[in-house]
């Protein structure tokens, strides 16, 4: 048996054909039309599907999971408004899955869908409890309990990017001010170093005339530039504070994170994991922070993990 799945995003369409084991057996992907509205992006998802089952004819497909970005409401299966893919307003994304594909649709929230990838297939296999947190563009969230996948209303639980970490603090993309989100995501982070090495002389961070974004920084650092090093370590304490507050609520036996910032996870986990040993009450120290094993195909077998889910 193999499963169908799509992450949809607002770049890339991505999909793939996944064995029980979690392998990718196919795949294809484009440039997401995202400009071009619904029954186009629809289309490209059909395209890349049917080129995929027409190559390989699996004997039995159990599902479609399908990975969108939120937030979505998964339960009506409607995406009231994705910021990244025009005409995506109220719009029955479930339905129109449905009508296209003679397997059974499943939709799910990108980065809880990428949460149970790392469940099912990375880094969290076979336990029963974590939290998966993706720090990228903003900061999102996938919870894991008690062998459970935690979808709350809507199916939107986990939006852990908008913890209140500071009051009156900096602006966040959701509109209020203060967010974990807004202290903690590659942006805030990207956004800091350019502050930071303005105000500061001796920095070599963005010598070179180039862009200041999170891989300049950590390429200053790794040369010993102690600005880009200091931001690093302030980063990471960031990460530890609000990591160690989604341990207390959740008990989770780990947590994985991924996301563009967690390709420098060997350079920030030291200073996360300090955090946590540090400031977790006693009974919580010993939480590891693991990298999300499937990295950027988290969501996309995740999507896969869900039709498998769905159809046991
Ligand atoms: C935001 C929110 C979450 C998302 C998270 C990470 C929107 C559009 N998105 O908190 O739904 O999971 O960002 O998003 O409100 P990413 O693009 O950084 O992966
Ligand atoms: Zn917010």
């Amino acid at each position: 048996q193999i499963a169908i799945g799509i992450d949809l995003g607002g770049t890339q369409v991505r999909a793939a054909l996944v064995d029980e084991q979690g392998r990718i057996l196919a795949r294809a992907a484009e440039p997401t039309d995202a400009l071009a509205g619904p029954d186009r992006v629809l289309a490209q998802i059909c395209g890349l599907t049917d080129g995929l089952l027409a190559a390989s004819n699996p004997a039995s497909v159990v599902g479609v999971g399908v990975s969108a970005p939120g937030p979505l409401d998964t339960v009506a299966g409607v995406a009231s408004n994705i910021p990244t893919l025009s005409g995506f307003v109220d719009f029955p994304l479930k339905a129109e899955l449905q009508k296209r594909f003679p397997f059974p649709v499943d939709l799910e929230n990108d980065a809880i869908a990428a949460a149970i990838g790392e469940w099912q297939f990375g880094a969290g296999k076979g336990l029963d409890n974590l939290v998966y947190v993706t720090v990228s563009t903003g900061i999102g969230g996938g919870v894991v309990s008690d062998g459970r996948v935690v979808r709350g209303r809507k199916g939107m639980a986990a939006h852990v990017g908008h913890m209140s970490v500071v009051p009156n603090g900096e602006l966040c993309p959701c509109g209020n001010r203060g967010c974990f989100e807004a202290y903690g995501s590659g942006t805030a982070f990207a956004r800091r170093a350019q502050m930071r090495a303005m105000e500061s002389s001796g920095t070599t961070i963005g010598g070179d005339g180039g862009a200041i974004d999170s891989r300049s920084v950590f390429a200053a650092a790794r040369n010993g530039d102690r600005l880009a090093n200091q931001l690093i370590d302030e980063e990471a304490e960031i990460l530890g504070r609000g990591f160690t507050s989604l341990i207390h609520i959740f008990s989770p036996d780990i947590i994985v994170m991924g996301g563009g910032l967690s390709h420098e996870f060997d350079r920030l986990q030291p200073g996360i994991q300090g955090y946590i040993t540090q400031w977790a009450m006693p009974a919580f120290k010993d939480v590891r922070v693991m990298l999300a094993a499937l990295d950027q195909n988290s969501g996309l077998v995740g999507a896969a993990a869900l039709a498998f889910l769905t159809g046991k």
